[in-house]
């Protein structure tokens, strides 16, 4: 398998493109923040919402074996169709498509791939949202249903979801930036649980993360959730991959 590949769903200004630039910085460890995307002001008004990946470097300037893709989803209003994203998971859908808010993509688009392989797919699929308030994510009916739908369609793929809930700097004034008592913090427990509840996703897989987003030099700890995050990321594809692949059970084990 050349790269995993994990698919970030999550409205428009939930920090999709922050953990990519964070995950970036982290990996690279040059005591500086790299900005390898830009964080766009504009982006909640963005009309057009592209299907996307770029490589992540490691230290030692070796391409990442992950490869991050990012789409807007749910109730944007120029949200990526339930259609799209099971097509994207399922690996028809090429780096490089421009979605159409109005149809899914057509079997003749040049970026339409007919026979998708395993390398192909969505090994991860990741909900990201705002831990201000988790709940705009799904609020209203539509965005409910969608939620329902993409989710149960994957559990019967097996693919595995996990939420990243980004910002959670910002859920306590005293914690701030300064996230070191992170997992000690009541707010934050309390904050899991919830999210854990109405994602009906077990708690150990929604993951805590504060992204750089105005800080001028990279801190430890924020290195550390980032790479702790992708970790947890890369090793659940890592198992979906292992899952799907053909492999013989060892000869006598069902008899
Ligand atoms: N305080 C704080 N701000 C964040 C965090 N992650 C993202 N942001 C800010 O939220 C805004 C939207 O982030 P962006 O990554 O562009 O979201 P996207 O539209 O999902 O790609 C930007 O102003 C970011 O600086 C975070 O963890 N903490
Ligand atoms: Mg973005």
């Amino acid at each position: 398998m050349p790269y995993l590949n994990c698919l970030l769903i999550g409205q428009a200004a939930s920090g999709k493109t922050s953990f990519f630039n964070t995950s970036a910085t982290a990996l690279k460890d040059e005591r500086r923040i790299l900005a390898p995307l830009t964080v766009l002001k504009s982006s909640g008004k963005s009309v057009t919402t592209k299907f996307e990946t770029h490589p992540l470097y490691t230290k030692k300037d070796e391409a990442l074996k992950l490869r991050i893709f990012d789409c807007r989803g749910l109730h944007d209003i120029q949200g990526v169709k339930t259609e799209d994203v099971q097509l994207i998971v399922d690996g028809h859908i090429k780096h490089g498509y421009t979605f159409n808010p109005a149809s899914p993509i057509s079997h003749s688009d040049p970026y339409y791939r007919e026979k998708p392989e395993l390398k192909d797919m969505i090994h991860c699929v990741v909900y990201v949202v705002n831990a201000e308030n988790p709940g705009l994510a799904l609020a209203g009916e539509a965005a409910e249903k969608i939620f329902i739908d993409i989710k149960s369609k994957l559990g019967e793929r097996h693919v595995p979801q996990v939420v990243l809930m980004n910002k959670v700097d910002r859920l306590r004034a005293s914690l701030g930036d300064d996230i070191s008592e992170l997992f000690q913090s009541v707010e934050i427990k309390k904050k899991l649980d919830a999210v854990a509840n109405f994602t009906n996703i077990l708690e150990m897989n929604i993951l805590p993360m504060s992204n750089y987003h105005n800080e001028r030099v990279p801190n430890t700890n924020k290195d550390i959730l980032a790479l702790t995050n992708l970790k947890t990321i890369m090793d659940y594809a890592n198992d979906f991959v292992y899952n799907a692949s053909d492999r013989n059970a060892p000869s006598g084990f069902y008899d």
